[in-house]
């Protein structure tokens, strides 16, 4: 193997367990604690959920950072109020994030954005770590929000 070469790492269907992990984390969040913030500087619980599924939408929707699916950008912002909501949208973008990565010439692809005075070339692989890693990262903050409220999760990572 030559040094700049990788081996072969097969992740994807390893992803499903963080989705569902936030599913559990959409289920488990109090009625009245989906606006609560630790402080007012911070997302609220809803917010964060909104965030998380928006971000899927927009690397893979609107072209502006690379992937156009050709599937809609529907401003969720606006119409993810309720627990059913916050859910049906994880689902519906994780569907998408599916899609994507069995979408071969899509992960394969270059994709540019100029960013702050420089263009940016990405290809589909980094596009699915960098959702992968967001995902993540907002799963963690969310167990943090749980732990603040004395909610017990059970998911242990
Ligand atoms: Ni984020």
């Amino acid at each position: 193997m030559q040094s700049n070469e990788f081996p072969c790492l097969h992740i994807s269907r390893y992803w499903r367990s963080v989705q569902d992990n936030l599913l559990q984390i959409v289920d488990l969040v109090p009625d009245d604690k989906f606006d609560w913030s630790p402080k007012d500087d911070l997302w609220n619980c809803r917010g964060i959920l909104i965030h998380v599924a928006d971000a899927r939408d927009g690397w893979l929707a609107d072209g502006r950072h690379g992937v156009q699916d050709g599937e809609p950008y529907p401003n969720i912002w606006l119409t993810a109020r309720t627990r059913d909501d916050l859910r049906r949208e994880l689902v519906r973008t994780f569907e998408r994030v599916e899609r994507f990565l069995n979408n071969r010439s899509q992960l394969d692809a270059a994709y540019s954005e100029e960013w702050n005075g420089q263009t940016l070339t990405r290809n589909g692989h980094w596009i699915a770590f960098h959702l992968l890693e967001h995902d993540i990262h907002h799963r963690a903050e969310l167990l943090q929000r749980l732990a603040l409220l004395d909610i017990a999760h059970g998911i242990d990572i």
